[in-house]
This record gives structure tokens, sequence and C-alpha cells, in this order.
């Protein structure tokens, strides 16, 4: 991570941090084979850092966010190739940027930022110091939809980028595991992503963590995720 990146993870906002890194060591504990991320910076044991603020944003305002983005999105589900056959993917998506953006193998061009998420963006910007140029939205219908493990590691993200998430309504899971296999019994991390949370991931994490959004079966209730990037442009040809 760059000095500046630094610089303005440790000037992150702190509302609704309630422990030190120190103590959230001493009293961390494990859900099933996954240590749990609680609020604060954790530096993660294989590098990367993490930072959750569990209440981020008045939940009034994280309620009436939640609203108007269900309603006001173009949703859509987009497809995958999964050994071979393509299949729906289990969750709807929206994303706008000031930049084309290729993930997952898709290009998806840049499209004007709607005033609600042009505010967010502020707002997320200020906390982590960074500008940030692209949002991905994910609205899963209920515990059936979900999100695989993934790294957030595109070339375009740049070097260590910072990815920074806001979750509105149904808490879900979200877990993270080292990439190399056999790390991954002892050296898990899970947390749950509530309303109204922010969670920025930044130095090497995405080099080293894959990250993901299990199904689980018992969850009824809609959750809308927004991750906010910074995609590097790329320079024009001759
Ligand atoms: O829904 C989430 O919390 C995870 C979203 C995510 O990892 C992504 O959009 O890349
Ligand atoms: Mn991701």
């Amino acid at each position: 991570m760059s000095a500046s990146q630094l610089a303005a993870m440790s000037a992150l906002t702190s509302v609704g941090d309630t422990m030190s890194a120190t103590t959230w060591h001493a009293a961390s504990r494990y859900i099933g084979i996954s240590m749990e991320l609680a609020a604060g910076e954790t530096h993660l044991a294989f590098g990367g850092l993490v930072r959750f603020h569990p209440n981020w944003m008045d939940l009034p305002k994280a309620d009436d966010l939640l609203g108007e983005l269900r309603a006001s999105v173009g949703w859509s589900q987009g497809t995958i190739v999964l050994f071979g056959r393509e299949v729906q993917e289990p969750r709807l998506t929206a994303w706008y940027g000031d930049v084309d953006y290729t993930y997952s193998g898709r290009t998806v061009k840049a499209a004007p930022w709607p005033p609600v998420l042009a505010t967010l963006r502020s707002r997320v910007q200020a906390a982590v110091g960074v500008p940030l140029n692209t949002v991905l939205l994910n609205l899963y219908r209920d515990g059936k939809d979900s999100m695989g493990m993934h790294s957030d590691d595109e070339p375009e993200l740049g070097r260590d980028p910072i990815i920074a998430s806001v979750s509105l309504g149904a808490p879900r899971k979200f877990v993270l595991e080292p990439k190399r296999k056999s790390a991954r019994r002892n050296g898990s991390y899970a947390l749950v992503l509530s309303h109204g949370s922010l969670l920025v991931m930044a130095g090497s994490c995405q080099h080293h963590y894959r990250h993901g959004v299990p199904k689980e079966a018992k969850c009824r209730g809609e959750r809308i995720n927004l991750t906010f990037r910074h995609v590097l442009v790329q320079p024009s040809g001759p």
C-alpha cells in the first residue's frame, strides 16, 4: 500500500468502532472454522487490511437508501459460464461509473451516476480518503442468492486496490479466506455485514485473500450491497 493510501486508511472515520485492533484480537472468537472480524481495523494474517464500521450510516438513512435503490436502480440478472454452460448469476446487479470496467470476463460501459449514488459516493470517498470512480451494486433477493469466492484483483484496479463496500438490508455473512488452500482451516475470517455498515478492504488483501457471501437458507430478507472502486483509466491509443 502506498504512503498516501496508508494515510487515507488511518484517517477513516471511526463512527461505530468500539474496539481497538488490540482489544479485538484479544476478544476474537471462532465461528465454525472462521475467526470473527469485529469492528475496527484488522491486519490480516497473510497481509492486507480490513476496516469494518458496523454503524456507519444511521438506520433511518439506511432504510431510505435501501428503499430508493431497490425502486430506482435498473437491476438485471447477468450470466456466467460454469463448466462450459451459461447459467444465471444468483443475484441481480447494476453498475455505474465514470469509466468502462471489465470484471468476471464482461465489460460494462461508463454510466452516469444518479444523484442518490453520487451523494453516497461522496460520503464513501470522504470516509476512505481516495477517489472512487465506479460502483457495482448487488441485490440479494433472499438467502438463496449469493456471491462466490473471488478476489477483486482485475488489472484495471491496480496494485493493492481499496474496495469500499456498503451494505443495506438483511444481514449476511461475509467470508474472507486465504488463497492458499492449506491455510484456510485456521486462517479464514468471517463477519456479519449489517444494515448501514461500511467494510473497507485495502493493502494486499485482494492478493492474499478471496471473499464471498455464501447462501444462507434461513435468510428471507433482501440485501443490497454497493462496492465502490477506483478503476485506472487506460491511456487512449494513438
Ligand atoms: O455483497 C457483498 O458483500 C460482496 C460483494 C463483492 O464482493 C463484490 O461485488 O465484488
Ligand atoms: Mn468482491
